[in-house]
């Protein structure tokens, strides 16, 4: 089979030749001592680019978030967030088991939340309720297509949330792709957040690894949590020093991932069977629906797959496809090809 064409994540990108040059060259020390070079450069360097006091590095989003979960909240507090948001679906019910924290899940149709949505939902600790401590954002959204929350939207619900003693996180594991939908810089993008959350691994290209920012205080605390979770690592400055080029490197390629995602949206609007809205298309995430087609999600993967055209099935009739640093233009149309082949053999037709 040739080369196959992942478009299942942009989780799935392999380190560039600078990275693995970097990485080469890295000069390391013992992390629990802070005495890695490459990772105190990352996290300065991290923490300037989102506009923070400190910044830790983490193996993973999902630490990032946790660590953050646990640094701003007690035990017994309520979080506020999207029902489809990446902390609630898919890490493992780390709030509970972690923080011992309990969510209050909000709807909407594309992951942007408002302050106008939260503000039934705060309340106060009292003799029957828990007390909220904590509004977590996801910017841009994954699961709902990578929407990316308008910025006065945004800050308007730190505002008010501020006033209320709350704090905010962002799940910012894309938030480079938000900040170059909106066209500004990530610290504008994440200035009146008290923490935010970014994957170097995803969009960015590097190997491994996230980045936690806030206060100085804030990050001490998230330390505590990381070590209490086994993520204090020791001569990580191999892994820093990879990010370390994504973070200075990547971000430009963005607008290109962007472009293709819409490429594909625009496609596949065209085919028989698949719906899905390129006017919705915003940063790197397409999410389609495939009812039309007469085949599950599961079903059209697996037919992709043998084709090596890699997808996912995120629910029975929706599928998600990602692009990223790794595919190209040229490949997201041999993938559209593909697409519409399987299309053709299991006879879909137009009006279907
Ligand atoms: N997302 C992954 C899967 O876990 C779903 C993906 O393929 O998109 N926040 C957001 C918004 C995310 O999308 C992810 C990963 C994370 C946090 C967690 O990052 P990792 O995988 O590094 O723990």
């Amino acid at each position: 089979m040739s080369e196959l064409i992942d478009l299942r994540s942009d989780t799935v990108t392999r380190p560039t030749p600078q990275m693995r040059q970097a990485m080469f060259e890295a000069e390391v020390g013992d992390d629990v001592y802070h005495e890695d070079p490459s990772i105190n450069l990352l996290e300065r360097r991290a923490a300037e680019i989102v506009g923070k006091e400190a910044a830790v590095f983490v193996p993973t989003g999902t630490m990032g978030n946790q660590c953050a979960i646990r640094a701003h909240t007690q035990r017994g507090e309520e979080i506020i967030l999207h029902e489809r948001s990446h902390i609630v679906l898919y890490e493992m019910g780390g709030v509970a088991q972690l923080a011992g924290c309990v969510t209050r899940t909000l709807p909407s149709p594309d992951g942007i939340l408002s302050w106008d949505q939260i503000e039934p939902l705060v309340r106060p600790a009292s003799d029957h309720f828990c007390g909220t401590s904590l509004i977590a954002v996801e910017n841009s959204h994954n699961i709902l297509g990578g929407h990316v929350y308008p910025q006065q939207v945004l800050n308007g619900i730190c505002d008010e949330a501020h006033e209320r003693g709350l704090k905010v996180h962002m799940d910012g594991a894309r938030v480079f792709n938000a900040a170059t939908y909106l066209g500004t810089p990530v610290h504008e993008v994440t200035a009146r957040v008290d923490s935010v959350m970014f994957c170097l691994s995803k969009g960015l290209g590097a190997p491994v690894g996230s980045m936690l920012a806030g206060s100085a205080d804030f990050i001490e605390r998230a330390r505590l949590t990381r070590k209490v979770l086994g993520g204090s690592m020791r001569q990580a400055g191999v892994l820093a020093a990879a990010g370390l080029v994504a973070l200075e490197q990547s971000p430009t390629g963005l607008a290109r991932d962007h472009e293709n995602a819409r490429f594909i949206a625009e496609s596949l609007a065209e085919m028989p069977g698949i719906s899905v809205n390129p006017a919705d298309i915003q940063t790197n995430i397409v999410i389609l629906d495939v009812r039309g087609t007469g085949m599950s999600g599961k079903e059209l993967s697996a037919k992709l797959r043998e084709r090596g055209v890699l997808s996912n099935a995120i629910a029975p009739y929706r599928m998600r496809m990602l692009t990223h640093f790794d595919v190209s233009r040229e490949q997201c149309e041999s993938a559209m090809r593909t697409v519409s082949e399987v299309l053709q053999q299991v006879g879909v037709a137009v009006g279907d």
